[in-house]
C-alpha cells in the first residue's frame, strides 16, 4: 500500500462518436488499475469525463442542424452509460463544457499570463474566401509539413501523426466546400512552451508509467519545442481571459478537465481536490496517440501554473481487427454498445480479453475468433472448471464445508502469487498481472487433477477433505484477486462460496485468511461457452459491416457512371451563347410555407434583386444559404410555383443538390463564360 492520495484519470472521450474497442483499451486497464490498488488500501480517485469542445464537434453539430452543447449531451450520456455497463466505475464523469471546468480553465489561463507565460501574436491563418470564415483546426485539410501525408488540421492524422499549429498546414483547403484556402492576418495567443524546454528535460526522465510515454516524449524535446498557439477564433469553447471573439483550443480545457471534475467530485463528496492536484500522485491513462499532449504540454502548463505534474503516463497500444488497421470509416469497427453489449455478451468476458491478451504498450489485434477461444480455454475450462469441481465437489459429497486447516503449501502458493500480481500491477504490466491470477487458477485446477479427491473418497475420506478444504481456500484466493478484472463473475463466485457481502470489499489479503464458511451457497457454472454459431453470427456482422462501407465508398466514387446517359441532341455554341448565366449573392432565404422542398432566395445579381424559387429546402436550411453566392439563368422567362413567382434558376449537382459556385470570389453580376 502506498499512503499517497493518487488521482487516476483516462483520456476524455470527444463527444461526437460512439464508443468502439478502441476506446475500452484504454479504460479497462484503467479502470483494473484502479480497482487493484483500492483492494491493497491505496487512496485512489478515479476521474474522467467528456470533451465537448473543439471543431468536430461543431461540425457534427452543423451537420446535424443542432447545438454542440445538444450534440455533447447525446455522447456524454451514452459513454457514461456503456462505461457503467461495462463495470468501469469512475468517481466523477463530468463534462469539459460545464461551468467548473470554464472557471479552472479561465483561471488556470489567468495564472499563466500573469506569469508573463502568453504572449500575443498576428499569424497567417487559412481562411475560405467561399465560406468566408477563418478555418481553424478541423475546417481546413492540406499536406503535413513533416511527412508530406494528408492531414486535417491541428493534427496528421493519416502520416505521422505530429500536432499542427495554425497555419503549418501546406495546400490548405476549406473541408466544408474544398475551396483553396487563403492566408489572413489574425491576432492570437501563444504559450511559451519553448521555454519549458529545461524543466522538461529534467522533469521526464523521473515520469513514472509505461516507456513509451516517457522516451517518446523525451525524444521530441530534445529535437524541438515550438511554443502553442492556444486560442481559436470560433464561439463554442471556454472564452479566452480578455477576449470577445477567441476561444481557448481543445487541447488547453481537455486536460484542466481532470483537475475541474475532481473539484465536482471532491464537492459531492466533502473532499479535498487539492490533496490529489498540489500533492499526491496523478496518474493518467491515455491512447499513445496522444502521448505529446500528456507529457510535453501538459506538465508544461501545470507547471507554469504552479501545480504539480503527472506521475505517471500509461499509454496503451493501438487496436487492430482482424490485422487491419481499426477504421470507422472502412467499417472495421467493433461498437462496443451495438456489437457487444446489445447482443448480451457479458461484460466481464471483454474486460478479461482486453486485459490479457498481449501487454499494455503493444498492438491489440482483436477478433472474434480469438475471443472465443480465450473465454473458452481459460475462463470456462481453467478458471471455471477449477471452481465448479471445488466447490460441486464439497457439496454433493459432504454437504459441509470439512472443519480441516489448509495446509501451509496452499497458503505459500497463494502469497507468492499476490506479491507477483502486485509487483506486475504497479508496474502497469497488466497482462502480467492478469497471467499471475490466471496461473493460480492453473495451479489449483492441477492440484485437484492430480490430487483426485473423487478416486480418495471412498478409501480416505479424510485425504479427499483436506484437498477440498484447500481448493477452497485457493477459489477464494481467486475470487478476490480476479474481482478487479471481472467485477460480476467475482461477486457470484463469492456467493457460490457462501459469503453475503460484496467482494469488492474486501481487502486483496483475505485471500490469505483461512477459508471460514461452513455451508456453501448454490453452485452453478461461473462462465458460459462462447459457440461457433456466436462467433460466425458476430463475425458475419463485421464482415457485413465492412462490405456495406465498401459498396458506400464504391458509390460515391462511380456516382457520375451510374447517372443519366449523356443527351443525344447536339447543340451548337450559339445555343449555348443564349444562356445569360451569372454570379448572384442570397441575400435573403426563407421556406416557402406548406411546402417541404421550395425556398424562396433573394438574389443579388448585380444590377437588381431577384426572387427565384429552388426545390433545396431538403438539402440547405435558410440560413446556410444567405451569403452564397451561386450561379444562376438569368435569362429564363418567370415561372410560377406553389403561387410564388421565380424569375431565375439556380445549378445544383445531383441529389444531395451540390450548389454550383464560383471557385474564386468574383463580385455579383459577373458573366460566366
Ligand atoms: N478528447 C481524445 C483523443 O484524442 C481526446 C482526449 C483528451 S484527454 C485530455 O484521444
Ligand atoms: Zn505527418
Amino acid at each position: 500500500m502506498t499512503n499517497k492520495p493518487t488521482v487516476v484519470t483516462c483520456g476524455l472521450p470527444y463527444t461526437n462518436g460512439f464508443c468502439h474497442l478502441g476506446h475500452l483499451r484504454t479504460y479497462i486497464p484503467g479502470d483494473f488499475y484502479v480497482r487493484y490498488l483500492r483492494r491493497l488500501g491505496d487512496d485512489i480517485v478515479f476521474i474522467c469525463g467528456s470533451d465537448n469542445h473543439g471543431t468536430p464537434i461543431v461540425v457534427t453539430a452543423e451537420a446535424e442542424k443542432t447545438t454542440p452543447r445538444a450534440v455533447s449531451e447525446t455522447y456524454h450520456a451514452h459513454f457514461d452509460n456503456v462505461f457503467k455497463s461495462m463495470g468501469i466505475a469512475f468517481d466523477r464523469f463530468g463534462m469539459t463544457d460545464d461551468p467548473t471546468n470554464h472557471h479552472r480553465t479561465a483561471s488556470i489561463l489567468q495564472t499563466l499570463i500573469d506569469r508573463g507565460y502568453v504572449y500575443e501574436q498576428t499569424i497567417q491563418q487559412s481562411y475560405c474566401p467561399s465560406c468566408k470564415r477563418f478555418l481553424p483546426d478541423r475546417y481546413v485539410e492540406g499536406t503535413c509539413p513533416y511527412c508530406g501525408k494528408h492531414a486535417r488540421g491541428d493534427e496528421c492524422d493519416s502520416g505521422c501523426g505530429r500536432h499542427l499549429e495554425p497555419g503549418e498546414i501546406l495546400d490548405p483547403v476549406c473541408a466544408t466546400c474544398g475551396t483553396k484556402a487563403e492566408l489572413r492576418e489574425q491576432k492570437h495567443y501563444y504559450f511559451k512552451l519553448s521555454s519549458f524546454r529545461d524543466y522538461l528535460l529534467e522533469y521526464l526522465p523521473t515520469l513514472g508509467g509505461t516507456l513509451n510515454a516517457k522516451n517518446y516524449a523525451i525524444g521530441w524535446v530534445e529535437n524541438e519545442l515550438k511554443d502553442w498557439c492556444i486560442t481559436r477564433m470560433m464561439d463554442w469553447g471556454v472564452k479566452f481571459p480578455g477576449s470577445d471573439d477567441l476561444v481557448c483550443y481543445v487541447w488547453v480545457d481537455a486536460p484542466i478537465g481532470y483537475i475541474s471534475f475532481t473539484e465536482e467530485w471532491a464537492k459531492a463528496t466533502n473532499n479535498s481536490w487539492q490533496k490529489y492536484w498540489c500533492e499526491g500522485d496523478r496518474v493518467h491513462f491515455i491512447g499513445s496517440d496522444i502521448i505529446y499532449h500528456h507529457c510535453v504540454f501538459w506538465p508544461a502548463m501545470l507547471h507554469g501554473a504552479g501545480y504539480q505534474p503527472p506521475s505517471a503516463v500509461v499509454a496503451s497500444g493501438m487496436v487492430t481487427i482482424d490485422g487491419e488497421k481499426f477504421s470507422k470509416s472502412k467499417g472495421n469497427v467493433v461498437w462496443t454498445k451495438e456489437d457487444y453489449l446489445d447482443k448480451g455478451l457479458p461484460a466481464d468476458y471483454l474486460r478479461y480479453y482486453l486485459l490479457a491478451y498481449t501487454s499494455h504498450t503493444r498492438e491489440l489485434d482483436f477478433s472474434w475468433k480469438e475471443f472465443q477461444a480465450r473465454i473458452n480455454n481459460e475462463l470456462v475450462n481453467t478458471f471455471g472448471n477449477f471452481a465448479n469441481r471445488s466447490m460441486s465437489l464439497v457439496k454433493t459429497k459432504f454437504g459441509e464445508v470439512p472443519q480441516v486447516p489448509v495446509e501451509a503449501e496452499i497458503f505459500a502458493e497463494i502469497e507468492r502469487s499476490l506479491a507477483g500480481i502486485e509487483e506486475a500491477v504497479r508496474a502497469f504490466e497488466f497482462k502480467a498481472a492478469v497471467d499471475g491470477i490466471l496461473l493460480l487458477a492453473a495451479y489449483g485446477n492441477g492440484y485437484i487433477s492430480n490430487a483426485a479427491p473423487w478416486k480418495l473418497i471412498k478409501e480416505d475420506p479424510e485425504a479427499a477433505a483436506q484437498i477440498l478444504k484447500n481448493c477452497l481456500q485457493i477459489v477464494k484466493a481467486c475470487a478476490l484477486v480476479m474481482q478487479p478484472v471481472m467485477p460480476e463473475s467475482s461477486q457470484k463466485l463469492w456467493e457460490m462460496l457462501g459469503y453475503t457481502d460484496l467482494v469488492e470489499t474486501r481487502p486483496i489479503s483475505d485471500a490469505l485468511v483461512p477459508f471460514e464458511n461452513t455451508t456453501l451457497g448454490d453452485v452453478k457454472p461461473l462462465f458460459a461457452r462462447i459457440e461457433d454459431k456466436q462467433r460466425e453470427e458476430m463475425e458475419a456482422l463485421l464482415a457485413k459491416r465492412a462490405e456495406d462501407s465498401k459498396k458506400k465508398a464504391a458509390g460515391k466514387d462511380t456516382m457520375e457512371a451510374v447517372i443519366e446517359p449523356i443527351s443525344e441532341e447536339i447543340i451548337t455554341i450559339d445555343d449555348v451563347a443564349k444562356l445569360d448565366l451569372r454570379v448572384g449573392r442570397v441575400v435573403k432565404a426563407e421556406r416557402v410555407p406548406k411546402t417541404t422542398k421550395l425556398l424562396r432566395l433573394q438574389v443579388d445579381i448585380g444590377t437588381e434583386v431577384r426572387q427565384i424559387v429552388s426545390g433545396i429546402a431538403d438539402v440547405y436550411t435558410p440560413e446556410e444559404m444567405v451569403d452564397k453566392k451561386i450561379i444562376v439563368v438569368v435569362n429564363l422567362k418567370p415561372a410560377k410555383f406553389r403561387g410564388e413567382e421565380s424569375n431565375g434558376m439556380l445549378f445544383a449537382a445531383g441529389d444531395e443538390a451540390s450548389l454550383l459556385i464560383p471557385l474564386k470570389d468574383v463580385p455579383e453580376g459577373t458573366k460566366v463564360h
